[in-house]
């Protein structure tokens, strides 16, 4: 077991205190970060006691500490996953190598690009969600947004510790540049579409974690798998984290699903919305447009860069030794290529096809969450049910981009698709009127209207605890 170092500025368990250098680095990098933090952080909630976890360890059994902390004050580490002794690349061609510990010159570039990609998507979430703290339907809600983002921000400190450590001058400037974008800049943005995307309201952040931090599950799944070990350990770690990002995601649609239901039977017409609630084909448009902004950030279907992360053992497929054969060669993929106005099928090589091999795995796992919710409504005795969109609908990265999909994946003509876009994707009407909801409700047990109460609280503590302390 590597030790935890819980006492020194930055808690680690990576031996920090035996490396003056990236220690002093990394100290150097802190106050900036802080700075990053109260500009663009949660706005407004900086000095309330706020119920958090923090990692203190890497044990399974015992990784988390909870307790009151001032967001500024939030301890945030630098914590791997232990190594696995004997360690080798379980794919492509560097097949059966050691993993390695320091990074191969040829690979240098590559790596730090998808580290640099990784970490950029973290205090970029932080930032599209600053706001939301003066709107949420509980204190309860309150608190897992807060819990969210401080730990995107470690998210952050792991990608930055990888780049101080082991990318020279390079890295230290990539690091600064992680403080220097800004979600939603025309003239700096950060890095991946969806997370230039404005969350709004509450309905955008609990589909941005049910599916947003979703596409990161399945990007840290397949970093885990990378031949450059510190990598892998790292994300091994952070996906401890993420399951409860993504709770906050599912149960969040679920109990404003379950609302609805509430409400609708209520209603002489069986309408939510005049009751205050959230009409379900208004959920099943945010909905859509979450799940099309989350799929394009597996990059495009057909992927030479994909192949070669593949190939050279950097980044492998989600849980890879599930898969019975590793080297990927003399396979095909079929998929749905867009040709002449149609679509027809086509077999790709499969490491080609890598991103869509790991866009599937999150698909499926995306219908599990949906299926719940489809669980709730029917519970309800209402006839309505939620759906995934087809995989082509309302793309901007891939074979499908831009083009006139709908929601079943027949390709229309564009002035059609223009028509009926309102179907489809939140109108400005839709956003307006989730906006009339959004008022804040913080008396300790008391919860907006629009939602329902959670069916427990956090860590075994009623709903009603004081998760954030106001006064
Ligand atoms: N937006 O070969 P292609 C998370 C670029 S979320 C803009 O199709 P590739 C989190 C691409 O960079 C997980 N640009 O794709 C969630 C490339 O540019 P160059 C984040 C895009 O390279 C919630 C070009 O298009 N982690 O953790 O195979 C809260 C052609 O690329 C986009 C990662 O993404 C896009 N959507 O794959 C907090 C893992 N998609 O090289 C956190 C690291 C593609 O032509 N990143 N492009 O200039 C990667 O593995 C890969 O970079 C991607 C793209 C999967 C993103």
């Amino acid at each position: 077991m590597s030790s935890v170092d819980l006492t020194s500025k930055i808690p680690n368990n990576v031996g920090l205190s035996d490396d003056k250098r990236l220690l002093r680095a990394l100290e150097a990098w802190q106050p900036n970060y802080i700075g990053w933090w109260k500009e663009m952080g949660p706005e407004g909630y900086q000095e309330k006691d706020v119920w958090l976890r923090t990692a203190i360890s890497v044990d399974a059994d015992g990784w988390a500490h909870f307790d009151y902390v001032k967001m500024p004050d939030y301890r945030w580490g630098i914590f791997l996953a232990e190594p696995v002794a004997g360690r080798t690349i379980g794919y492509g061609d560097a097949r059966g190598e050691a993993a390695w510990q320091v990074i191969p010159g040829e690979h240098r570039n590559t790596l730090r690009r998808l580290i640099v990609t990784q970490g950029d998507t973290e205090p970029a979430s932080v930032e599209q969600q600053r706001l939301l703290g003066n709107t949420a339907p509980s204190l309860y809600d309150l608190r897992n947004l807060f819990q969210v983002n401080v730990e995107e921000g470690r998210h952050l400190w792991a990608m930055v510790y990888l780049l101080h450590s082991h990318f020279g001058r390079d890295g230290r400037e990539e690091a600064e540049e992680l403080l220097q974008r800004r979600s939603g800049n025309v003239d700096k943005p950060r890095i991946l579409g969806a997370f230039n995307a404005p969350v709004d309201n509450w309905l955008d952040f609990f589909m941005f974690t049910m599916f947003t931090d979703r596409d990161g599950k399945y990007q840290l799944l397949a970093l885990a798998e990378s031949g450059f070990d510190p990598l892998a350990r790292t994300t091994r770690f952070m996906l401890t984290e993420e399951a409860h990002h993504m709770f906050v995601g599912e149960t969040g649609v679920e109990r404003i699903v379950q609302r609805s239901c509430e409400l609708m039977k209520q209603d002489p017409n069986e309408d939510a919305r005049a009751q205050g609630g959230i009409p379900l084909d208004m959920v099943q448009r945010y909905l859509n447009l979450w799940f099309a902004l989350s799929l394009d950030l597996f990059g495009g279907e057909i992927s030479s860069n994909a192949a070669s992360y593949f190939a050279a053992g950097l980044k492998g497929r989600a849980n890879e030794d599930k898969f019975a054969e590793h080297s990927a060669l003399d396979q095909a993929y079929r998929m749905m290529v867009p040709k002449d106005g149609k679509v027809a099928e086509e077999d790709v090589p499969l490491r080609n096809a890598m991103n869509e091999v790991l866009r599937d795995g999150y698909v499926e796992d995306c219908q599990r969450g949906v299926d719940r919710w489809n669980k709730r409504i029917s519970e309800a005795g209402m006839p309505y049910r939620l759906r995934l969109p087809s995989k082509r609908f309302y793309r901007h990265i891939g074979l499908y981009a831009e083009m006139p999909f709908d929601m079943d994946g027949q390709l229309l003509a564009k002035p059609d698709w223009d028509r009926r876009r309102g179907e489809w994707l939140p109108t400005a009407e839709d956003r307006a009127y989730v906006a009339t909801l959004q008022k804040p409700v913080y008396t300790p047990g008391q919860i907006a209207n629009w939602i329902a109460k959670p069916a427990r609280g956090i860590k075994g503590l009623p709903f009603e605890y004081e998760y954030v302390r106001l006064d």
